[in-house]
């Protein structure tokens, strides 16, 4: 039985990974951050009593800034496959915590791969280093591949640049099996709550539903390739599966504007959105209804009126320093790793609608029982 060590298990890739790791047979440990509420809502469903017999996934406290902790826990699992997903991930956060971010995302890299040299086991694990498109920052070309200079934008991607390094200089320097994947920007339903295409979706599941009035964004002209986390996460495993360790971008070869993933959203409930205006003072509006596509979701079209606005710009969602286009080249990932994502870009949109519809109508249930339901505007 194959093992391997998660870190990030928590987190959207983490509980793609742990489930499709488990369905292939290893056994799989994760390393989650203590915190004082539970934080394993994503992987609850995998979750097993440890009093069983057969354990096959197993959790253990740590973090990426506790070097001893790391050491200890790779000594006691010894794993065949380590997938560095930990990370304060967040990029417009990491201009608030630029200090916290290196340490996270740059140093933790380096003690991860420090606890494998130290413990001897340079020629047993294999290490896969969740690097980012965020890498190539201001735009030096397009499509972006594995040979486009970067040009970090970011203390987020500052901090990853350093991760992606110093995996390089492991593999060259000790001849360790560690790879980068250069993953563009992956979504799905789990897709935590305050990045662009989740604050979307939920807030457009909460207006359908009238429990919500308007969604506030930054800047809807910024170009990004989404993929389905689903897809990604298999493209991690089949990096770790080649004969030479080497480092990979993954994405689909589509951009597209926050504002068209916008109208995306929308339209897939029958609902068209027209905008209009500059800079700050750009809005979407509601110009269309299909009134039979909104009642065949369960919803009720007489809530939305034509001429509504839904969406307003607010500047605070501006970042100091932006990445204006992110378009990968996937052509070595589809050649050397035979790999084909299964969603575009509407089944994307189409699968986090619906689970955040359905998720909403809790909230409206509670709402229509007199009960308050909470609303999150990061
Ligand atoms: P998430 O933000 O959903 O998950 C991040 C995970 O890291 C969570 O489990 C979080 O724990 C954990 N974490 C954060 N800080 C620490 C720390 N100091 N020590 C230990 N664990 C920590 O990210 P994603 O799943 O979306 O991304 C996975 C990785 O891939 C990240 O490294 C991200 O930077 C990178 N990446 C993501 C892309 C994307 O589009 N999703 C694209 C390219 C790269 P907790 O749950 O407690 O917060
Ligand atoms: P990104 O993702 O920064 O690309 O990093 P995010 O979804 O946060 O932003 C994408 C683009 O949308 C613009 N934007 C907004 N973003 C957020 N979060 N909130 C808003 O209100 C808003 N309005 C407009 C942003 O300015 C940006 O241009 C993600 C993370 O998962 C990283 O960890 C990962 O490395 C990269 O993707 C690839």
């Amino acid at each position: 039985m194959k093992v391997a060590l998660i870190t990030g298990v928590t987190g959207q890739d983490g509980a793609y990974l742990a489930e499709f790791l488990l369905k292939k047979g290893y056994f799989v440990h994760g390393i989650k951050r203590r915190s004082s509420l539970f934080n394993t809502d994503r992987i609850d469903h995998l979750y097993q009593d440890q009093h069983e017999q057969n354990v096959n996934f197993k959790l253990h406290y740590g973090d990426l800034t506790d070097s001893t902790n790391l050491i200890r826990i790779i000594q006691e699992t010894q794993p065949d496959e380590i997938y560095n997903l930990a990370a304060m991930s967040h990029v417009q956060v990491s201009f608030e915590m630029p200090e916290y971010t290196a340490n996270a995302d740059g140093l933790g890299t380096l003690r991860l791969l420090e606890a494998v040299r130290i413990l001897g086991l340079t020629q047993k694990t294999k290490i896969y280093q969740a690097s980012t498109s965020e890498l190539y920052g201001l735009v030096q070309a397009v499509p972006q591949s594995e040979t486009t200079p970067f040009y970090p934008r970011s203390p987020y991607a500052v901090a990853k640049i350093y991760g992606y390094w110093i995996t390089v200089n492991y593999r060259e320097a000790y001849g360790m099996f560690a790879c980068n994947g250069i993953l563009f920007n992956h979504e799905s339903p789990l897709r935590g709550e305050t990045f662009v295409t989740r604050k979307i979706t939920r807030a457009a599941a909460k207006i359908v539903l009238g429990l919500q009035d308007c969604l506030y964004l930054g800047n809807l002209s910024a170009q990004r390739d989404w993929g389905h986390a689903k897809d990604y996460i298999e493209a991690m495993w089949l990096i770790l599966q080649q004969e030479k360790a080497e480092d990979f971008v993954i994405a689909t070869g589509v951009t597209t504007t926050v504002r068209d993933f916008v109208k995306m959203t929308f339209a897939e409930m029958g609902i068209e959105i027209e905008f209009s205006g500059k800079d700050e003072n750009e809005k979407g509006v509601i110009i269309d209804v299909d009134a039979e596509h909104v009642k065949r979701l369960g919803l009720n079209d007489e809530r939305l009126k034509l001429g509504q606005t839904v969406v307003k710009v607010d500047p605070k969602y501006f970042r100091p320093t932006e990445v204006d286009l992110l378009l990968g080249d996937p052509t070595k990932s589809k050649t050397q790793l035979g790999w084909e994502p299964k969603y575009d870009l509407p089944a994307l949109v189409k699968d986090m609608i619906l689970s955040d519809l359905n998720l909403m109508k809790k909230d409206e249930y509670l709402k229509d029982g007199g009960y308050q339901t909470l609303n999150y505007f990061e």
